[in-house]
């Protein structure tokens, strides 16, 4: 990646929309100039854990769905850096929105059986994220970025204090709800941070093919607020970019406007999905040049250059991580859901036709028993 730093002259947000802002070096040692954020030595290994975290689940959860015992699942392999150092310049009122890829920003939220419900089929699994500060999960790309300008402008006319960050990808910023959110985000200057996870990919169509744009980040300038790009595989610069963002949402100084437009630079390193076969559209070399920057082992490399870890601890951290990850599975398939919740939350009041349908379900169950509902032809 490009070294573009942060220095203390030269704050994030102040840059051009493709001065890409980056504190770590490939093996996480602090570039020459970059500031590092002026955090506590246990945040610095919590955002390490977290992500350890956040990649251990998903290995979990991808040999799960091979064995049957979860639904079609969205690896985050690679991601970790933007959704962990992200929520981690945010406060506990501050709000999140995501599209479906980013269980690092739940996780840091705090990690419940809950969620691995939802990747099972059950909502419930999204019910619990409103406890948390977060928007339940949106498949249906870049419908979630309204909610995220309108939920800001409403924080705003009832004098809150929260900023609202949105997390979605680079293919949904070609939905018309990414420009009518950011062009109202502009309009009501609302304290909305979009926070673009530009994976160089939207499944099979490479980010080049996206949009005519050098940047995604530059797309702010149309909505009147500020872009910027920043290394999305470096928690640091990730942090520090947010950090900004937030402050600037909550805070604005005379003459500035509070959304920000986000463009963190990322890989996917696995499939789109459990359904994705990825070599049908790229090939290994171009993943192993990602890896080079995987934001775990960059972590941990500037970890131990501080003297904040060693082989004992990162031991300690990956076992205590592995043991909440088997609980948290350990505990889901103990759920036990009635399929009569399939009809409970579409909507809030059920409609005659929901009513109707429920009906007819009940009296088939009666009839046939369940063992004879649920058997394949
Ligand atoms: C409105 C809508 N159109 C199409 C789809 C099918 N779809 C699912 S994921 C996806 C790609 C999204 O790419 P991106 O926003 O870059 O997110 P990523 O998966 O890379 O994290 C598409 C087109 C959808 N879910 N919703
Ligand atoms: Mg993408």
């Amino acid at each position: 990646m490009p070294v573009d730093t942060v220095s203390e002259e030269r704050t994030a947000l102040g840059r051009e929309a493709d001065d890409r802002v980056q504190i770590l070096d490939a093996d996480g040692a602090v570039l020459d100039d970059a500031a590092v954020p002026d955090l506590a030595d246990d945040q610095f290994v919590s955002m390490y854990r977290e992500m350890w975290l956040a990649r251990h689940l998903d290995e979990r959860a991808i040999s799960l769905q091979r064995q049957g015992r979860l639904g079609t699942y969205p690896s985050l392999a690679g991601q970790e850096a933007a959704q962990i150092g992200s929520t981690h310049a945010l406060a506990d009122e501050d709000w999140i929105l995501f599209q479906y890829r980013e269980h690092g920003a739940v996780v840091t939220r705090g990690l419940s059986h809950e969620y691995l419900l939802y990747w099972m089929g059950h909502e419930i699994g999204n019910e619990w994220l409103a406890d948390r500060n977060v928007f339940p999960l949106n498949i249906s790309i870049g419908s979630h970025l309204p909610h995220a300008t309108g939920m800001a402008w409403a924080s705003k006319l009832k004098g809150e204090d929260r900023a609202f960050v949105c997390h979605f990808g680079d293919g949904a910023t070609s939905e018309g709800d990414f420009h009518e959110a950011c062009n109202f985000a502009g309009v009501f200057d609302v304290p909305a941070i979009f926070f673009c996870n530009n994976n160089q990919y939207a499944i099979s169509m490479g980010r080049g093919r996206q949009t005519a744009s050098d940047t995604i980040a530059q797309k702010a300038s149309a909505y009147g607020f500020d872009g910027i790009q920043v290394d999305g595989m470096d928690p640091l610069a990730t942090y520090e970019v947010t950090r900004q963002a937030v402050q600037k949402a909550k805070n604005p100084e005379e003459g500035q406007m509070r959304p920000t437009l986000i463009e963190a630079m990322m890989y996917r390193f696995g499939a789109h999905t459990t359904a994705d076969d990825p070599s049908v559209y790229r090939d290994d070399e171009e993943v192993e040049r990602w890896k080079r920057w995987d934001p775990i082992p960059r972590m941990e490399g500037f970890l131990r250059n501080r003297g904040l870890v060693d082989d004992e601890s990162l031991d300690a951290i990956h076992e205590e991580c592995r043991e909440i990850v088997a609980d948290v599975i350990d505990e889901s398939m103990t759920y036990d859901p009635n399929p009569e919740q399939f009809f409970e939350h579409a909507y809030e009041e059920p409609t005659p036709r929901v009513r109707e349908q429920l009906a007819e379900f009940q009296r088939l169950r009666e009839r046939h028993g369940d063992e004879a509902l649920l058997e394949d032809e």
